[in-house]
């Protein structure tokens, strides 16, 4: 390794770059300004005079060596560089300003600029982010340590990332299920969500709001009292806590309240807490939130903060992949597959849509279907359809690149049925009693030339 020549301008920078743990294995340069005292900082070699190419060939620089000018003097840099790369024309040189712009500075191919004090402030600002959740950790610790039994709030049907942040906070007040369980007034119907707690080993209890006497400490997590309806039972509008990313509602009270609409997910706050408090994120809780916050962020795309982002990475570290892929890919039935089989028997991709008519299977069967049927060669489209119950549902995937999807399948269900869904991947569900309505029957056939003609016509109708 080569050596590192650090040249700082002026005492004040040396002693503040000694403060700030100057490096044994850096060669220290000062060059005193003009009026202050030429007492020499601890461990500087002094550089006086001009800034010549001399001044630095004395250095004896070589190939991996590696200099930083700090200084917030526009002269003093340009000629420190210009001097430092007539010494040594191809050296690294990194200068640290905090009021330098890159047009201050020379050209020169292997130069990087960066702050000197606002990379401290950074750090600070940093520290007190943690300092601030510690705080609401303390606040939750107080306020609730007293209490039996304390219910930990979700939204009907709750997503993942309210189950991961429930289960988050239930860690952080370091309670078990049951004196903290997850309750919900509707119970969980998508299947991917049905698939975490299943994988999890989590229970989210569905309650009436008479319930709620049971409890004598209420949390809401990810949501706000009036996502219960026009008029919310009296016990849910005055609550202990309330955690959420949700834009901030009026009309109720907490005594504690973290909203924070910055946020693309819950779960990403509650990772904050975790960590602030030092508590080690096992790997069940670690994958809980990290598909929480993938599945609010629809993997990090829009609505994603610099904050999702840290803590997507923190808790990346922790997780077990084995456990996100059984949530992510359940288990196919023998009936999926054989329905899949029958499928694929008749596959073709046309106009760039691939349609996969599964017949009667288990709800979960269809998404993931449709995530494989966009492998297809020339797909840029997949659909996978299959009758559950009394419904006709279909999954819809997409490249990206083409028409949303959640418009395409809003536009397919008009009249029929409901769907929605996002930019890549979208769902819908037709009552058979109204496709057949419609269309006569529901066999595969009819489903299939009736799903693809509607299809074809949404895709490329204009939008409005
Ligand atoms: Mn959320």
């Amino acid at each position: 390794m080569g050596r590192r020549f650090i040249l700082c301008d002026g005492a004040e920078l040396a002693r503040l770059w000694a403060r700030i743990g100057a490096s044994e294995s850096e060669e220290l340069l000062w060059v005193p300004g003009d009026e202050e005292s030429r007492a020499r900082p601890a461990g500087f070699h002094v550089l006086g005079g001009e800034m010549t190419a001399e001044t630095f060939t004395k250095l004896d620089p070589k190939d991996g060596d590696e200099f930083a000018v700090i200084s917030d003097d526009g002269p003093f840099v340009r000629a420190a560089v210009a001097a430092i790369l007539k010494a040594a024309p191809a050296a690294p040189v990194l200068v640290m300003s905090d009021r330098l712009e890159d047009d201050d500075l020379p050209e020169h191919p292997c130069l990087r600029r960066t702050g000197l004090r606002t990379q401290i402030r950074d750090d600070v600002d940093f520290e007190f982010s943690h300092l601030g959740n510690l705080n609401r950790v303390v606040q939750l610790r107080d306020h609730l340590g007293g209490r039996e039994r304390i219910g930990i709030l979700l939204q009907p049907d709750p997503d993942p990332d309210g189950i991961a942040a429930g289960m988050a906070l239930r860690a952080v007040l370091g309670r078990k299920s049951p004196t903290a369980p997850l309750i919900s007034f509707g119970e969980i119907t998508r299947p991917e969500n049905q698939a975490m707690v299943r994988a999890l080993g989590i229970e989210v209890r569905v309650i009436t709001p008479d319930e709620l006497d049971e409890f004598d400490a209420l949390c809401l997590v990810d949501v706000q009292p009036n996502v219960f309806g026009e008029s919310p039972p009296a016990r849910v509008l005055s609550v202990d806590a309330v955690i959420d990313h949700h834009p901030e509602r009026t009309g109720y009270d907490s005594v504690i309240k973290d909203i924070r609409v910055g946020y693309g997910a819950t779960a990403s706050m509650l990772t904050e807490y975790l960590e602030a408090a030092g508590l080690e994120i096992r790997p069940k809780l670690a994958t809980a939130l990290l598909y929480g916050i993938k599945s609010d962020t629809q993997l990090l795309g829009r609505d994603t903060s610099a904050a999702d982002m840290r803590a997507f990475a923190r808790v990346h570290e922790s997780h077990s992949p084995a456990l996100l892929r059984r949530i992510e890919r359940p288990a196919l039935p023998w009936d999926g597959l054989r329905a899949l089989g029958r499928a694929l028997s008749q596959t073709k991709v046309e106009e760039s849509i691939h349609l996969l008519v599964l017949g009667r299977v288990r709800e979960d069967v269809i998404p993931q279907v449709a995530e494989m049927g966009l492998q297809a060669e020339h797909a840029e489209w997949a659909i996978a359809a299959g009758i559950v119950g009394r419904n006709l549902v279909f999954s819809v995937r997409n490249v990206g690149y083409v028409r949303a999807a959640g418009e395409v399948v809003r536009a397919v269900v008009d009249g029929l049925g409901v769907g929605g869904g996002h930019r890549s991947m979208a769902k819908g569900i037709i009552p058979l009693k109204a496709f057949r309505k419609v269309y006569g029957r529901t066999d595969r056939e009819t489903i299939r030339s009736a799903l693809f003609e509607a299809f074809v016509k949404a895709i490329h109708e204009p939008k409005e």
